[in-house]
């Protein structure tokens, strides 16, 4: 949207049409690609960046408890290989020991993965908790699954009563900036540092709603009602992808989350649910008028 309002400026400063056309489609494209944070990069390391609470927490609990932990481990058993092979080998050990019980080492061997797991359990379930037991939500998003789509829902108590479908963009409607099999045509709009709790569902087969800068990962299932949340710090365009092999088109329905400011949210909401009521199908294009 933001980059929608900065193009008339554009366009008024420069001379010519064919350099207003220019500078204008520069304009859009270095705004697209600046905000949109969540999803991968060529060459990435880790995880996608985190904007979320949650998302923060599951970032350190992979790589400050989970990766060092399972570093020692493993230098550990390799250590212990190259060891035996070395000291154990038949040139090196040619009468092997008769020993079949040490009660001290079996004991030990038993109990210290068990404190491992006892450790590493304490972070993991906070974590679950933080994840499972939803906060008061400020807004609420209705996400179903369809093959192979997906579809938003705003509430009309919180100033919605729309529903919207989002399909992944063809080839050929790729704008500069758009990520191919990202990019959709209608983004779901939330704002910043709000709780929004997403309700997920599907109309067909089992999908599931994933945004890794969110740390949201919940199974749509037809019949049944799941919820999770989410409370992003950072605005900008969000990616996910479905994330259960649901047929055919699975690799084509993105997740694509724009998160805005307060006041742009709200005329976002204000203008969609205006053309919801006079009938029209709601499009994130009634927000940019
Ligand atoms: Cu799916």
């Amino acid at each position: 949207m933001i980059d929608f309002l900065s193009v008339p400026r554009v366009v008024k400063s420069a001379r010519t049409g064919m350099a207003a056309t220019i500078a204008s489609l520069a304009a859009v494209g270095a705004a697209r690609a600046e905000e949109v944070i969540g999803h991968a990069y060529p060459g990435q390391m880790g995880l996608q960046p985190a904007v979320t609470p949650i998302a923060e927490e599951m970032h350190f609990f992979h790589n400050d408890i989970l990766l060092p932990v399972i570093i020692v481990i493993s230098l550990f058993v390799l250590g212990l290989l190259i060891y035996v092979g070395v000291r154990f080998n038949e040139k090196a050990n040619p009468t092997p020991s008769r020993t079949t019980h040490h009660a001290l080492l079996e004991v030990a061997w038993t109990i210290l993965p068990v404190l491992i797991l006892v450790l590493i359990a304490v972070p993991s379930f906070r974590l679950l908790t933080h994840q499972l037991v939803l906060p008061k939500g400020d807004v609420t998003v209705k996400a179903t699954g369809n093959a192979w789509y997906w579809n938003y829902e705003y509430p009309k108590d919180e100033g919605g009563g729309f529903n919207f479908d989002s399909n992944v963009k063809a080839d050929k409607d790729l704008q500069p900036g758009d990520l191919r099999l990202l990019a959709v045509d209608n983004e779901a709009v939330v704002p910043v540092g709000k709780v929004v709790r997403v309700q997920v569902t599907s109309n067909d087969v089992i999908h599931s709603f994933v945004v890794q800068s969110f740390g949201i990962r919940i199974d749509a299932v037809p019949g049944r009602l799941n919820e999770t949340w989410f409370k992003a710090e950072k605005e900008g365009l969000y990616y996910g992808q479905c994330s259960k092999l649901c047929g055919k088109d699975h690799a084509y329905m993105p997740i694509a989350f724009r998160v805005v400011s307060q006041d742009q949210y709200a005329a976002w909401l204000a203008s969609h649910s205006k053309a919801a009521s006079a009938g029209r199908p709601a499009t994130l294009a009634d927000a940019r008028r």
